[in-house]
């Protein structure tokens, strides 16, 4: 099927652009324009030609499932060439997204349109790169590396009104914008085409430079682990110090060595696998969510608070249900302030706090939930009291409406046995804060229908999160992982390791917290309680409990936080207490590197991961690494914590772990039978087949 249909409209040849489901640039749409340019550049008839686009991009950009894969002819730079040297006038009519190569398919043509709602950017760097197609020596010479620079070191795509502003585009369409690309394209007939950016270099100048490298040095201090930043900054400088050719073959060179980067390759790998998400094995793709015009929020603590400000944020009602007076007025004062907060930092205006406070509705009791499309339940974390609520909200809420519940770690079926309807009962776990984190776990028990998790998917992208199904089963995905990692924290501290060792472990790894300093800002009372109520101990946690420390809030946890410092000290009776349990333990204790404790706290949790998928928890590994960098902070240019293991090797893991449950006959740490068979085929996690959970 052909990608690229040639159309006439008087002397002006029209290419349309048309590669569902975004136009990526693949091999046979790049074979196709070159084609059609071709053909348009030798008709006499011709003078001029509009490349524009069918669908809701112009161009997403090249198709990043090529990119690793041996290059196919013809090369993008080199199809830019043949567009730029043309000597009829190219325009682009650019509607929808000019992303990445398809911007610098828009900047190889001679003048470029834009209609008012396009979307132009180059965010390469978000996947580990640069612009490989000559992006990073067009762009300043259009707009001047001072402006180019940071729009590619953001990667955040600007609107058409910008892109005028900047002068990347020419014009910005009041109505049809292949009409008006027509009639600029015969204006340039007219007068002669404008230079084209390759010939251009009036912005190049010495006050631009100087600009460019003020950014570059102060983008340089914050270029962390990522080699792209630093990348980008020689390409860029490389529009000053090099003539047009030689800097995109040095832009060429340093494209393709971060294409070979792990880094990139991860960042590439969680592109899809956040887009796959969205597809729920077993949920056939033309099921239709249910309708959600009205919600309720039972439970107006910190936890019902926030998830009442995700639904004012997206624009839908929201009853905030609580038993008394005194309570609801509290969880709305609460709710208040964090507007407040955010109209302090200026990054909400007064009249949207407003309208935002005005879509939540306080209300005392249950019977406030009738009027509800969906309910979640946010009340305290004890199956009797979910119980109770979902019993009573049976007897209230209209036939159709999803009954959900904010569990962490109960059983969502035992939930659902309350009620007289388990079809529409489910489990909706968001994250703390809930307005701010953007993983949502969907659970999926037994019996609910498919349309139910199908509304829970669609409201929770309208609510701004990444929602991921899990199947049901005890902490769900993410923290029954991150259980497997706090236990490890206990063993390698028990055997040797002190807090400040093991979190700078995790930070080194390129977490923003380790461990210890989570436990203490979260509260280390809460993991206490956890494990008491399910008869389970960690004796260094639990003194540090039974001490009083919980964390921040007291002052003092795993670390010391005097005069309510947010970053912890060392605390020496902390480390003393620790020294105490290893005694009391018979363990003597022994130094650990920071290499031994990464694998100690992450091989675990890989292993857990295996078990997960094997209980179908899980329907792939992706859908963990997603709930991982979503929800717990994990690095995304480590591509989540089975992503890693993959790329380490999982027979490596496996001796590991082996290795670990000989030394501390804990047998929760020998490999699952899925991890084990997996590395004994030579295989990785990314071979696995999706099922549904
Ligand atoms: C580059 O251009 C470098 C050039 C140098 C060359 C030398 N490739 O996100 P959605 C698929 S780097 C392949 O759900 P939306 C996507 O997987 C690239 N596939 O839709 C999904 O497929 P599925 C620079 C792509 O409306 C479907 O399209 N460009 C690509 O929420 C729909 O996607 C970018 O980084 C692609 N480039 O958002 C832009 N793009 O249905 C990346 C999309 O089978 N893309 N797909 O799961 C985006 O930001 C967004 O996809 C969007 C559309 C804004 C275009």
């Amino acid at each position: 099927m052909e990608t690229v249909r040639l159309a006439r409209q008087g002397e002006i040849a029209i290419a349309t652009i048309d590669n569902p489901p975004v136009n990526a640039l693949g091999q046979a749409l790049r074979a196709d324009l070159a084609r059609v340019l071709s053909e348009a550049s030798t008709d006499p008839a011709v003078t001029a030609i509009v490349i524009a686009a069918a669908g809701k991009a112009f161009i997403a950009g090249a198709d990043i499932s090529e990119f690793g894969k041996p290059p196919l002819a013809p090369l993008l730079p080199d199809v830019l060439d043949a567009i730029e040297g043309s000597e009829k006038p190219v325009v682009a009519a650019i509607q929808g997204v000019a992303l990445g190569g398809g911007l610098e398919v828009a900047l190889a043509c001679h003048a470029r349109v834009a209609a008012a709602s396009a979307m132009l950017g180059l965010p390469e760097i978000k996947l580990g790169l640069i612009p490989g197609a000559g992006g990073t020596q067009r762009l300043p010479r259009l707009i001047g590396a001072a402006k180019a620079f940071p729009m590619m070191l953001s990667g955040e795509p600007v609107s058409a009104g910008k892109a005028l502003e900047l002068g990347l585009v020419d014009e910005v369409a009041g109505g049809d914008v292949v009409a008006a690309a027509v009639t600029l394209a015969q204006a340039l007939v007219a007068k002669g085409a404008p230079e084209p950016a390759r010939e251009r270099d009036d912005r190049l100048t010495a006050k631009d430079r100087e600009a460019f490298e003020v950014l570059a040095a102060e983008a340089s201090l914050k270029s962390g682990d990522m080699p792209n930043a630093m990348a980008l900054i020689e390409a860029v400088r490389a529009a000053f110090t090099l003539s047009f050719a030689e800097g995109l073959a040095a832009e060429r060179a340093l494209f393709t060595a971060l294409l070979a980067d792990p880094r990139s390759k991860a960042l590439r790998y969680v592109f899809f696998a956040e887009r796959e998400i969205a597809r729920v094995p077993g949920i056939d793709s033309a099921v239709k969510p249910r309708e959600i015009a009205r919600a309720a929020v039972i439970g107006a603590g910190t936890m019902g608070g926030g998830i009442a400000m995700c639904f004012a944020n997206a624009g839908i009602a929201v009853t905030l249900i609580e038993q008394e007076q005194a309570q609801i007025d509290n969880g709305m004062n609460r709710v208040a302030a964090i507007y407040e907060m955010s109209v302090t930092r200026g990054s909400l205006t007064p009249a949207k706090r407003d309208e935002r406070v005005a879509l939540i509705t306080p209300a005392v009791g249950l019977g406030a939930a009738a009027e509800a499309d969906i309910v979640i339940e946010a009340a305290f974390e004890e199956m009797g009291v979910k119980q109770q609520i979902f019993g009573a909200l049976d007897a209230i809420v209209k036939p159709g409406a999803i009954l959900a519940s904010n569990t962490s770690y109960l059983d969502v079926p035992t939930i659902a046995a309350a009620t007289t309807r388990p079809q529409d009962v489910l489990g909706m776990h968001f994250f703390s804060p809930a307005n701010v984190m953007k993983l949502l776990e969907i659970v999926r028990p037994a019996g609910v229908a498919d349309d139910a998790v199908v509304t829970a998917m669609a409201l929770g992208r309208r609510l701004g999160k990444v929602p991921v199904v899990v199947g049901n089963g005890f902490g769900f995905v993410g923290n029954r992982m991150l259980e497997a990692r706090t236990r490890a924290t206990e063993r390698l501290l028990v055997a040797g390791a002190l807090p400040h060792e093991v979190d700078a472990a995790l930070t080194g790894f390129g977490f923003k917290m380790g461990p210890c300093a989570m436990a203490d800002l979260a509260g280390n009372d809460i993991g206490w309680r956890s494990r008491k109520a399910r008869g389970k101990t960690a004796a260094v946690a639990d003194a540090i409990c039974e001490a009083g420390w919980f964390g921040q809030k007291t002052g003092r946890g795993y670390f010391l936080y005097p005069d309510g410092a947010r970053t912890g000290q060392r605390d020496p009776e902390v480390e003393a207490l620790i020294a105490r349990v290893s005694q009391e333990k018979g363990v003597t204790r022994r130094s650990f590197t920071a290499d031994e404790i990464l694998s100690r706290l992450l091989d675990p949790m890989v292993n857990e991961g295996a078990r997960i998928l094997e209980e179908g928890i899980a329907a792939r590994p992706g859908d963990i690494d997603v709930i991982w960098l979503n929800g717990y902070n994990w690095p995304a240019w480590r591509g989540g914590p089975m992503h890693w293991a993959d790329t380490i090797g999982l027979g490596v893991i496996v001796a590991r772990l082996e290795a670990q449950a000989a030394e501390t006959g804990d047998t929760a740490l020998e490999p699952a039978p899925l991890l084990r068979r997996l590395a004994a085929e030579g295989k990785g996690f990314a071979d696995l087949k999706a099922r549904p959970v």
